[in-house]
């Protein structure tokens, strides 16, 4: 019984000589690990049929259109979703939408924060950023 106990652990031990015989005078200390891969590229906004992201100072449309350009077209009842892919703090706020439609706030958003809205009223919604409004201002919602 004692002798089955001493085989199961004699590859460690021999593991662990392995690892000694590269570490002979001379070597310095081991390396840092490798730096871990980095994110996969962020998909659609969950329940979203298109998806805007939030850059520090750009909203950017699938096309890659930046802000006063930055245009998506979707069918009434369908959502727009925003992922914020910046570092600093941003809000995606309207600032003109069609008569009988609701405004929407998302408020301050932060990096990986998402914000969606389903326009139900067809028409041009505008929006900018309440945090950047020089400069991300002028990205607009059309619903047919
Ligand atoms: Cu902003």
């Amino acid at each position: 019984m004692r002798r089955r106990t001493f085989v199961a652990a004699l590859p460690a031990v021999l593991a662990v000589a392995a690892c000694g015989d590269g570490a002979g005078p001379g070597s310095g200390p081991e390396p840092p690990p490798p730096p871990p891969p980095p994110a996969p590229p962020p998909g659609p906004v969950p329940g979203a049929n298109v998806t805007v992201n939030i850059e520090d100072n750009a909203f950017v449309d699938p096309a890659g259109r930046r802000n006063g350009d930055a245009e998506v077209t979707i069918r009434s009842g369908e959502t727009v979703g925003w992922r914020h892919m910046g570092a600093n703090p941003h809000t995606v706020t309207s600032t003109d939408v069609p008569s009988g439609a609701q405004a929407f706030d998302s408020g301050t958003i932060g990096h990986n924060d998402t914000f969606t809205v389903t326009p139900s009223v067809a028409g041009t919604y505008m929006y900018y950023c309440a945090t950047h409004p020089s400069i991300m201002v002028g990205a607009r919602i059309v619903v047919t």
